[in-house]
């Protein structure tokens, strides 16, 4: 049921004069696109989008992202007008003030209704293709009953220009995500100004070329609105409805042109606006009327989720329903009897290879994991035994082919965990975090349980040389917050990884795994995860330590190596395994104090960047590692050359003792 016009009419100007009057309020923010997308959003939210105000999380919700993420206050205005708990009008009043939930962006983690954190353009498309993804693959799996929704995305010329949006829409193209809906806000500028000054592009063509149905409508024509919906709900490809609109509608003198997109209009152009909108309420208030009438739109969506409340009531998979929601793992779910199985038969496993071993335990006992590759399946060693692809047309599959797209496939992941349901993990070389590297720190500011599967962690990857070779990443990795990087040294702690990784509710991990083979170093039963500590002592010698080794991954073993030629000079020698700096950096100081030792020589050995290892050798230990890239020979060849031998370093090692 749609309202009269002039009703609509006030309801969008709501939006406008909210949308202003916090920009104002704030001294900063975007009050253009909010204004230039309020016909269409006032449409979409009051007669499309099925939700229910009274519970944000209901699973089978429509899912809105507003990946134009700079335009906040359109998704604040929608959520305060349609009756969400938060954010109140002191809230919106307190637009990117310390303590509210309105922050500049929009924050998945601030408020309930905004289902991923947005701002960095292209991203927010990004993740809906993975949100539709999980939708289709999670209506396989519990049928229409309790999963049949769709993905809208509000975007604009930015999100459409990044490069991010070419894998996005390939791979939503590819796969069919037909309940995916890009409403694009056309509004023909950017910052600098027109979109001419830096696009001839035919948008509509590349969509359409990537199996894109496109509609194209006046965003402020309530009626032209809803025909290109009609028309896109209608289709079963996903959709870009072109919403040809004015940036900062409403205000007079600045509508149209890039100078409403980024700042506040000033209080003499307000005022115009409110004149030209024929709007007579003071800043942060509502004319009772419209302040009814959007509250009246949620009844649909209340009626919606009481009928399928019912349905889930009455469903045999209620409970499991109701554990993959939540993001739990089945109770007991643990790796133990598997370990024992490495404990009681040693393996030398590359930890890619390992890595696989561990999938084959988890994605039988897990059905919630979805895995993938950005097209190098046999080298991430992701894909494990009877899994099948998810396809256009077999939505149950639990494999993904993302294509050559990691930076796709990272937004989708994260868009996947947010979703809920899944649990996705995916995999590219160590090297390429680069090309996805904005989607993991979106995965650690969001809270989002991924795993990114990088595999080829070091010079050890031998032949493909330098351009594959990482030498910055596993540090750089390790500088972004809540983000846990995990190197494992062995079969072993590969499994530990990833159980330790799995039960991280609220953060991505990373495991970086070597390409060639590593002895197991782990041979005894434990009754923890070792791991789980982030560093341990992996070996003590008899007496009081004089040298601590500290290694992760593939140089372990060398760091073990050079403990026992140590011992042969009469020098006593522990050896630390640092598979997690984060989860190390979380014990108790006595702990780490105890596990690496002040007053003994620290030792490091990675085959990588030293910077930041002082931080655990202090300021008179010693750094191995490659402050170089490397270069294009068999692996044995390149650790010889680089010094990662205990020939090389045992007297390294002496000297500095002497010194
Ligand atoms: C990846 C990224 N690059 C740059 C920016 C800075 N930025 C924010 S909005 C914007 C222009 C976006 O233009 P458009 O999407 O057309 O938004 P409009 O001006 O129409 O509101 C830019 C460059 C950003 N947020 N993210
Ligand atoms: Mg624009």
């Amino acid at each position: 049921m749609s309202l009269e016009t002039p009703r609509l009419v006030q309801m969008a100007n709501a939006i406008r004069a909210l949308s202003m009057d916090a920009v104002q309020a704030a001294n900063s923010g975007h009050p253009g696109m909010p204004m230039g997308m309020a016909d269409v959003a006032t449409v979409l939210w009051s007669e499309y989008l099925n939700h229910d105000p009274d519970a944000p999380n209901w699973a089978d919700r429509d899912r809105f992202i507003l990946s134009a993420g700079h335009g906040s206050m359109l998704i604040y205005s929608l959520l305060h007008l349609s009756g969400y708990a938060a954010p109140t009008m002191d809230d919106l009043r307190n637009f990117r003030k310390l303590g509210s939930p309105c922050a500049g962006h929009p924050e998945n983690f601030l408020l309930e209704g905004v289902e991923c954190t947005t701002g960095p353009l292209g991203q927010g498309l990004g993740m809906a293709v993975g949100m539709a993804i999980a939708e289709r693959h999670l209506n396989a799996q519990f049928g229409d009953g309790l999963v049949d929704h769709r993905t809208w995305v509000v975007a604009g010329d930015g999100c459409l220009m990044e490069g991010l949006n070419h894998e996005a829409i390939g791979l939503a193209g590819h796969l069919k995500l037909g309940r995916m809906n890009v409403l694009w806000d056309d509004n023909r500028i950017t910052i600098d100004g027109a979109t001419d000054l830096s696009t001839s592009e035919d948008i509509k063509a590349r969509y359409e070329a990537t199996n894109w149905h496109v509609v194209a409508c006046d965003g402020h024509d309530f009626t032209d609105i809803r025909r290109a919906i009609d028309e896109a709900l209608a289709d079963e490809r996903p959709s870009l409805i072109a919403c040809h609109t004015v940036i900062g509608k409403g205000a007079p003198g600045k509508q149209g042109t890039s100078a409403t997109h980024g700042a506040p209009l000033g209080d003499e152009e307000i005022a115009a606006a409110r004149k030209e909108l024929g709007w007579s309420s003071p800043p942060f208030e509502l004319p009772e009327q419209v302040r009814a009438d959007w509250r009246d739109t949620a009844d649909r969506g209340v009626q919606l989720h009481t009928e399928w409340l019912s349905r889930l009531s009455a469903s045999d998979q209620r409970a499991e329903f109701g554990r993959r929601m939540a993001g739990d793992l089945p109770a007991g779910f643990d790796l133990a009897s598997y370990i024992d199985g490495l404990i009681a038969e040693p393996q030398k496993v590359a930890t890619r290879k390992a890595s696989e071993m561990a999938l084959g335990a988890i994605n039988e006992a897990l059905p919630e994991t979805i895995g993938g590759s950005a097209d190098l399946t046999g080298s991430n060693n992701t894909k494990t035994g009877g899994m099948t692809a998810f396809t256009a047309d077999d939505r149950s599959g639990r494999y993904i082919y993302y294509g050559i797209r990691e930076f796709g496939m990272a937004a989708a992941m994260n868009g996947m965990t947010l979703h809920g349901g899944v649990i996705p993990y995916g995999g590219t070389f160590l090297v390429f975090t680069d090309y996805c590297r904005a989607a993991i720190r979106l995965s650690a500011l969001q809270q989002a349980r991924v795993v990114y599967v990088m595999t080829h962690d070091s010079i050890g990857l031998g032949e493909d040389g330098p351009t594959h070779q990482p030498v910055e990443h596993v540090q750089s990795l390790r500088m972004i917050p809540n983000l846990l990087v995990m190197r494992p040294a062995d079969v072993v702690e590969t499994a530990e990884c990833w159980q330790i990784a799995l039960e991280q509710k609220d953060r991505p991990t990373v495991l970086a795994l070597s390409r060639q083979n590593l002895p197991q170093l782990r041979i005894e039963a434990q009754k923890t995860l070792l791991s789980a500590q982030g560093g341990y002592r992996l070996r003590s010698p008899e007496g009081k330590p004089q040298v601590t080794l500290i290694a992760t991954g593939s140089e372990l073993q060398l760091a073990v190596e050079c403990a026992e030629r140590l011992e042969q000079e009469g020098i006593a020698a522990a050896v630390v395994s640092m598979v997690c700096t984060q989860l190390f950096d979380e014990q108790p100081d006595a702990y780490r104090a105890e596990t690496i030792p002040a007053d003994t020589l620290r030792v490091s050995i990675e085959a990588g960047t030293t910077f930041g290892w002082e931080r655990y050798t202090g300021e008179h230990g010693l750094n191995i590692g490659l402050d170089r890239f490397g270069a294009s020979a068999p692996a044995e060849d390149l650790f010889e050359k680089f010094g990662f031998t205990a020939d090389a370093i045992v007297p390294r090692i002496m000297n500095k003792l002497k010194a």
